[in-house]
């Protein structure tokens, strides 16, 4: 099925890029001729680009550390005319994928790993005042007490790490269409090697229950999903409960929640992590490499946020 995306992927983008090249030629042309000369040029036409997103950046739900770092964005670069629609993951999504398809500029708060680079031909919009940090890893948080509660549970969130290829996989088949569920089976079942790593020496229990919490980003659907049937597989009664991403911190701090695999870390939930130091237990990084930023296909001319001003 991934491998069936992946050409069906390759394939669209291909035509569409021809039929881009075609559109790009023919569009820069009057730009050359003007005798206001390049400049004046591209300042018009990323001008364009504000008043064609209706000066809207699409965002998701308020709470996700990417929107504040794209409110500090439209500080940093001062583009007073913008506006930060808060939507959702879903939401946002959907509107860039009917973009594309109708080869309409957009402008959304990303990230990855996500499947919309797997899927879409996308880039991030350039950085230079750093709004959104550098690299981001994800981290691993349990409640104070976890280790001395269910030290099954705490050795096998210990030991979770993956790469962000993997992270892809599950959220590519879910995007699909599988079950969110059966496409964290799968992925299980497929890398046992990995998941051994994590089980290693792990006793199996029987009845206990651990709680883990999680906002429906894409990517934390699909690593929840994933830890939560690994531990399954080691005897727990796994409940998952989705929330707001304060309240899924909150959760932890608070003892109401066992763990969470969640935490984009130094910038994104930097915030949320300061607010509850101390009431929580950091079990270090379960990804790499994973960044946040504003995102365009790759046929919208801006390449940094500057060109948005
Ligand atoms: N995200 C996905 C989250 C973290 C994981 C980038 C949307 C956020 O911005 O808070």
């Amino acid at each position: 099925m991934l491998t069936t995306w992946k050409k069906a992927g390759a394939a669209a983008g291909l035509s569409l890029s021809l039929v881009l090249a075609a559109c790009g030629a023919e569009e820069e042309e009057p730009a050359e001729e003007a005798p206001e000369g390049t400049e004046e040029g591209s300042e018009e036409a990323s001008s364009n680009l504000g008043e064609e997103v209706d000066y809207t950046i699409t965002g998701i739900d308020a709470g996700a550390g990417v929107m504040a770092s794209a409110e500090q964005a439209i500080e940093d670069y001062g583009l007073e005319d913008w506006e930060l629609q808060p939507s959702s993951d879903a939401a946002m999504t959907s509107a860039l994928t009917e973009a594309v398809e109708n080869e309409e500029p957009i402008v959304v708060t990303g990230w990855n790993p996500h499947w919309k680079f797997a899927v879409h031909d996308l880039k991030y919009l350039e950085d230079p005042e750093g709004s959104f940090g550098e690299a981001e890893d994800i981290h691993t948080l349990v409640r104070n007490g976890l280790e001395e509660d269910k030290p099954e549970a705490y050795e096998v969130l210990d030991n979770f790490a993956w790469e962000g290829e993997d992270m892809e996989e599950v959220m590519l088949d879910i995007y699909e269409g599988t079950d969110e569920q059966e496409a964290a089976r799968n992925w299980v079942d497929e890398n046992e090697d990995t998941v051994s790593e994590w089980t290693e020496g792990v006793e199996e229990v029987e009845g206990e229950e651990i709680s883990l919490v999680f906002v429906a980003w894409d990517s934390e659907i699909a690593s929840t999903n994933v830890i939560a049937e690994v531990l399954k597989d080691v005897g727990y009664e796994v409940e998952t409960t989705s929330m707001e991403a304060p309240h899924m911190f909150a959760a932890i701090a608070e003892d109401e929640a066992d763990a969470m695999v969640a935490a984009w870390l130094p910038a994104t939930h930097e915030q949320y992590y300061n607010d509850y130091e101390g009431e929580f237990e950091d079990l270090g990084v379960n990804l790499e490499g994973a960044k946040i930023g504003l995102v365009v296909p790759e046929y919208v001319e801006a390449d940094s946020i500057e060109d948005l001003q």
